[in-house]
């Protein structure tokens, strides 16, 4: 027993497969780009319809292509979805969890078989490079197996209760909500809004997803296997279009009876808030990070700098997990640092679907002014020792590409050092001691990852018992605060990153898609 991630790159190496690995996802860029272009619809009870208006979405690293043209939906539209959904609900919700499990766990199937055909479409819409986007995939595939197994493991969470007097028996059991609104971000365009969705639907919830205007392609594509897998009609509703339609739609329509929501801050915010305005309502929120790493001077410096180099740069610092602040201890700051810069200048940007690059583009013309703005600011404020500028030449020039930058020497309490940023700006300060270093750590609205390197082990106990934030890793040289595995790391924010304190793909994710009901009778 024992939940298997799906690994896929770390299987394909074991296997001396790496050429094959490379060719499967080769031909599949080919594959997606053959099949670029088109309108794509929603998808609503089952079948696919069309808005009045549509918007067209294009690669982060080449606007010239375009991806298509998907659908500007309007509230009315929304109104359908959920209405589609919850007429689903009834069915679906009353079905035994096993016929859902099924259903799901083939979704699941159906993904794997496709799993290069949606990295692709994964690297081409958000620009993430290949070991990234099949990543991203494994994550979706990991999420729902686990998910279904988690309801069987726990008996659809059914649980036979105490006696307070002879003649009463009494059981507790979990029931749906009913239609939930799922919004997705454009950084995990499948693992995340597919982690959502499977969560409240095995638990017998039904679903409209909106996905990130960004990156609208990749749950299309999702919606297709649903379909394939034969999900009854309804459970499941994809739709697309603007967050002052479509999600102010979802958020305010009485018909929702959940919202799942993982992005930035201040809409999560705005979503919690107006979500329970009129009743009491579960949200569950997964926001930003201000992620600290630490780097202990009895630190392993080359897994420290592999750490947290990948942690900061993978995908241009666009996860909620990056790192964005490295803490070293001062007597080992330079050294750290020298090779950390060197490394960091070592970084391969270009086109993500090519085999050698680390680094793609930013998502949009947003991040690529939002790079530029707090580049200048590092310049004014503090000291940029690697980076800073955007890359515009030869094969540059059709996309946001732009160099990982590292800054010193900003104060501790400045803007760059509070502040979400969700580019490649990695800041450093330097601190005494480990007190310091949680103290500076902990300084922050946010709680979502943080990682430390050191050898000792009585340093990473101390850090352990007081970090405050819901993912935390010692010595991770694949990822100092990233990449957390479904099953195994159960990932969910403290303070300002999360509202419900309980990770996705753990062990108390699948409840909260559910409400109790204690059921008693007297004989
Ligand atoms: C996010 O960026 O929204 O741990 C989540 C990680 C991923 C999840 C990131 N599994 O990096």
């Amino acid at each position: 027993m024992g939940f298997k991630n799906e690994n896929t790159w770390y299987k394909y190496a074991q296997e001396k497969m790496e050429e094959e690995f490379h060719k499967n996802y080769d031909d599949a860029v080919s594959d997606v780009k053959d099949k670029l272009g088109k309108t794509f619809p929603n998808y609503i009870d089952g079948k696919y319809a069309e808005a009045t208006s549509t918007f067209q979405v294009f690669p982060p690293f080449d606007t010239r292509i375009r991806i298509g043209n998907f659908q500007k939906s309007s509230k009315e539209d929304v109104r359908q979805a959920i209405s589609a959904a919850k007429k689903a609900f009834a069915k679906w919700s009353s079905m035994e969890w096993q016929n859902r499990v099924r259903t799901l766990k083939a979704a699941a199937e159906r993904v794997a078989e496709k799993k290069f055909f949606f990295a692709a479409t994964i690297s081409i819409e958000s620009g993430k490079n290949r070991y990234e986007a099949v990543g991203d995939v494994d994550e979706a595939i990991d999420a729902i197996r686990f998910y279904c197994e988690e309801i069987e493991a726990n008996n659809d969470f059914e649980a036979k209760m105490g006696k307070a007097f002879p003649n009463e028996s009494a059981k507790s059991v979990m029931k749906p909500y009913g239609v939930w609104g799922v919004i997705g971000p454009f950084n995990f365009p499948l693992a995340i809004p597919v982690s959502m969705s499977a969560g409240a639907m095995i638990t017998g919830n039904t679903v409209v997803l909106k996905p990130s205007s960004d990156t609208p392609l990749t749950m299309y594509r999702f919606a297709e296997v649903l379909k394939d897998v034969e999900l009854p009609a309804g459970v499941f509703n994809f739709i697309t279009g603007s967050g002052s339609e479509v999600g102010a739609e979802m958020v305010s329509n009485d018909d929702i009876a959940g919202i799942a929501f993982t992005g930035s801050r201040a809409v999560g915010y705005a979503i919690a808030k107006e979500f329970v305005s009129r009743r009491p309502r579960p949200v569950i929120t997964e926001m930003g990070g201000k992620n600290p790493v630490i780097v202990s001077s009895k630190a392993d410096l080359g897994k420290a700098v592999e750490g947290t180099l990948k942690s900061a740069f993978g995908y241009g610092g666009q996860k909620c997990s990056a790192c964005s602040r490295v803490l070293v201890f001062e007597n080992i700051k330079k050294e750290f640092l020298s090779i950390l810069v060197n490394r960091t200048k070592s970084i391969k940007v270009g086109d993500p679907t090519k085999k050698e690059t680390f680094l793609g583009p930013l998502i949009n013309k947003d991040a690529y002014g939002k790079y530029r703005k707090f580049v200048g600011v590092a310049k004014r404020d503090g000291k940029v020792v690697v980076g800073g500028r955007t890359l515009t030449a030869g094969e540059y020039s059709k996309g946001y590409f732009v160099e990982p930058t590292i800054v010193d020497e900003l104060p501790e309490n400045h803007r760059l050092m509070q502040e979400e940023l969700f580019v490649p700006i990695l800041c450093v300060q330097s601190v005494k001691n480990l007190d310091e270093a949680i103290a500076v750590a902990n300084n922050t609205e946010y709680g979502l990852t943080a990682g430390i390197f050191s050898k000792d082990k009585n340093e990473i106990k101390y850090f352990f018992d007081n970090i405050e934030a819901g993912a935390v890793y010692a010595n991770r040289s694949i990822g100092a605060s990233t990449g957390a595995m479904v099953g195994v790391q159960p990932f969910g924010g403290w303070k300002a990153s999360g509202s419900t304190g309980k990770g996705a793909g753990g062990k108390h994710y699948l409840q909260q898609f559910m409400r109790e009901q204690s059921q008693t009778t007297v004989s």
